[in-house]
């Protein structure tokens, strides 16, 4: 089964642990849990078309409260979540921050989610959904709206960035596949080409041998007219 390594940053509160909590267990917490959670890994299998993936999700140990994750925290993640509370407007102002730790710190992702979290709270909501979907395009992102408290939402966000990633995967294959067919046609059109050409050139030489030994005759039975 392929594995693959999930990460979620962003602001510490914007519920980074709550999300993970909510899909790899469907519960709900109210407490801050920066120390139940300390830098666990949780796992979760998605099922995309015929394959099936195990999702490595890490959680940060509250190290972002400086505003910062360590280099082993984002390496090798394949998928980055990055998480804003969409009552907050700091953890919006702070997003390009993220994704520069991101840039800077890992270079294996593939696929970014831009996370709204919250939801729920929508009356004190202080980012529009357009704002974040603007950002998302900026950085070539994918859009969610979740909130912890609410599974399914949790789960569209989890499950459509691993469909995306899966995608692009496959999609990478095809054209490598393709390219290498392409390589082997033209290899083959060369060979039959090289092959062409010596056939041609074996058959000029054979018809200049015809022509030398026809000369020959020739002259042979002039050589045999003098003698008579
Ligand atoms: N209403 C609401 N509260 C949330 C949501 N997600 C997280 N919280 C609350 O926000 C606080 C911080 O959540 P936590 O997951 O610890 O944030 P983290 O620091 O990003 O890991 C906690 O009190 C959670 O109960 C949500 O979607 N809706
Ligand atoms: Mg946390």
């Amino acid at each position: 089964m392929i594995s693959i390594k999930v990460i979620l940053i962003g602001d510490s509160g914007v519920g980074k642990t709550c999300l993970i909590q909510q899909y790899t267990s469907k519960e709900f917490t109210e407490e801050h849990i920066t120390t139940i959670a300390a830098g666990d890994k949780s796992f979760k299998e998605v099922k995309v078309g015929e394959k099936t993936l195990k999702l490595e999700i890490w959680d940060t140990v509250g190290q972002e409260k400086f505003k910062s994750v360590n280099k082993i925290y984002m390496n090798q993640a394949k998928i980055a979540l990055i998480v804003y509370d969409m009552t907050e407007q700091n953890s919006f102002n702070n997003l390009p921050n993220w994704y520069k730790e991101l840039k800077d710190k890992n270079d294996s992702v593939e696929i970014i989610g831009v996370i709204a979290n919250k939801s729920d709270l929508y009356e004190d909501k202080v980012i529009d959904k357009e704002e974040g979907e603007n950002y998302a395009k900026s950085i070539k992102a994918i859009f969610y709206e979740t909130s912890a408290l609410d599974y399914d939402s949790v789960a569209a966000a989890f499950e459509g960035l691993t469909k995306n990633y899966v995608n692009k995967k496959d999609e990478e294959e095809r054209k490598k596949t393709e390219e290498e067919r392409k390589k082997k046609e033209e290899e083959d059109r060369k060979r039959e080409e090289e092959e062409k050409k010596k056939l041609k050139l074996e058959a000029s030489k054979h018809n200049e041998d015809k022509e030398k030994k026809k000369d020959k005759k020739k002259n042979d039975g002039r050589r045999w007219c003098f003698i008579f």
